[in-house]
């Protein structure tokens, strides 16, 4: 009996101290996973970059985003849900397209219109993040005028570019002061400043390699936001040596594409800026500035790298999730058309990268359209913050654990009240305001120069992916009181 209570005592006291090493071994491991082990954030947004880049076998070379997607996955097939700065950045930020806020334009006062909403890095804050930033995050238009201090905890503004005493293009009389003509001083482009570090992006690059250098109590979301390829087009006369105009890559356009479309298409291109495309082309400048902003792009690929280098070089380089967008792309004459707002691909198809340690495998592709619209979830769960029922993207974490899982959700663009892209695996979809369309064939049309929306056998197509086009189309919200220029950009 004696026995039995002594084997009784011995298995009791077994049993306690088990637990006792079970416990003390779990609440390290958790307490491990709940600080130490939380994932770091580095978040990159570029500026106006779009798919004319080595990373899509295009001329602009881009080393070193190629050297990120080598890392995680490139999705392919991205697209920004507004071909605008203010309204695809919002639409990024808040989780919740244009259709929904009525944030649609440059000029939108974004925060007045929402001023409950969290944005993504609130939400990272609320979750115990430190969230810090550099450079142009949200629109920047006028002194950061539509930056949002709440945010981040401490945030480094856009610097200004500084301009050369005269216009360096030479394109009509120099007049000074900002806007968007071409008289104006954002409407240049040449080899500018010879120091690289008087850059605004070599400052915001600078100021994000100083807080990697330093040493987090908590685990960080760090937003670094490259300004360049947007104008001006400046960049160190190296970057323009890359890219002879002798030998120089120019955009595919065909003659005549603008005669089959539609009347919204047309409508949209009046709005934009032909007067741009028109004065480079009537001042014989059309191959200087294709240059440019190739020089520019790699310039700001360069700036890239020194990110990723001082990301590489810290502790923080295995527990960092990076992800690196640009908020819509750019037309140099393709269609027709210059810079971007319009729905067609040259402008709404953007770089995508996301490199999750641990979840993608290295040099993924993942050739599913995508939408920008789905990055906020996305980092939720990747990061194992607490949902949020108001976003309206979805999360690509299927997507980052095997890019060719079945997707069978297709992307959502708009510009203004109204007007709306569908794009699918084949598919273009444009439905304007005013009931034109257009439907391109991704198959054979590339280019997105044969509007087949008039022919009768694609009816069916097209009624299947009307299903698509959102059911609310909020009213425009209003437009920043302090709004002082006539020019969106
Ligand atoms: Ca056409």
């Amino acid at each position: 009996m004696a026995r039995k209570n002594l084997f009784k005592s011995i298995a009791i006291s077994c049993l306690v101290s088990g637990i006792l090493y079970l416990s003390i071994f779990s609440c390290t491991a958790q307490s491990k996973k709940t600080s130490q082990d939380k994932m770091n954030v580095l978040f990159i947004v570029i500026d106006d970059l779009n798919d004319w880049i080595t990373l899509y076998d295009g001329p602009i070379k881009m080393p070193n985003l190629e050297r990120l997607a080598d890392q995680g996955i490139f999705f392919n097939h991205a697209y920004c849900s507004s071909p605008a700065c203010n309204p695809s950045r919002v639409a990024v930020m808040t989780g919740l397209k244009p259709s929904s806020t009525g944030v649609y334009g440059n000029k939108t006062d974004w925060r007045k219109a929402l001023p409950d909403v969290v944005t993504l890095p609130q939400h990272f804050m609320e979750n115990g993040y430190w969230t810090e930033g550099a450079g142009k995050i949200f629109h920047h238009h006028y002194n950061n005028a539509f930056h949002d201090d709440a945010s981040f905890h401490h945030f480094f503004k856009l610097r200004e570019d500084s301009y050369p005493e005269e216009k360096l293009n030479r394109i009509t009389n120099w007049v000074g002061g900002r806007g968007g003509g071409p008289t104006s001083q954002p409407f240049d482009w040449g080899p500018w400043p010879i120091d690289e570090n008087q850059t605004p992006d070599a400052q915001t690059v600078n100021y994000a390699i100083k807080f990697l250098k330093e040493k987090h109590d908590r685990p960080f979301f760090f937003a670094a936001g490259i300004f360049r390829p947007h104008s001006p087009w400046y960049a160190p006369e190296a970057y323009f040596k890359l890219y002879p105009l002798s030998n120089l890559s120019m955009p595919e356009v065909l003659d005549g594409d603008l005669d089959d479309l539609p009347s919204g298409g047309i409508q949209i291109l009046k709005e934009g800026k032909p007067f741009i495309y028109e004065t480079i082309i009537a001042n014989n400048q059309l191959k200087e500035a294709i240059q440019a902003y190739q020089a520019c792009a790699t310039f700001a690929d360069k700036q890239i790298g020194r990110l990723l280098d001082a990301l590489d070089n810290s502790p923080y380089k295995d527990n960092t999730i990076i992800v690196l967008w640009s908020d819509h792309g750019f037309h140099l004459g393709e269609k027709q058309h210059w810079e971007k707002f319009a729905l067609w691909g040259k402008t709404t198809r953007t770089p995508f990268i996301i490199v999750a340690p641990d979840i993608t495998k290295p040099g993924g592709v993942c050739n599913t359209p995508v939408s920008l619209l789905d990055i906020y979830p996305t980092l939720i769960e990747l990061c194992g913050l607490k949902t949020r029922h108001e976003l309206e993207g979805t999360s690509l974490v299927p997507l980052l654990k095997n890019p060719d899982e079945e997707w069978n959700k297709p992307v959502i663009m708009t510009y203004g009240k109204g007007n709306h892209a569908i794009r699918n695996k084949r598919w273009r979809y444009i439905h304007y305001s005013d009931g034109s369309e257009e439907l391109y064939d991704h198959n054979s049309d590339p280019h997105e120069w044969y509007n087949l929306a008039n022919l009768p056998e694609y009816r069916k197509t097209i009624e299947e992916l009307k299903k698509w086009l959102p059911e609310k189309n909020a009213e425009p919200a209003a437009d920043m009181e302090t709004w002082r220029s006539g020019f969106k950009y």
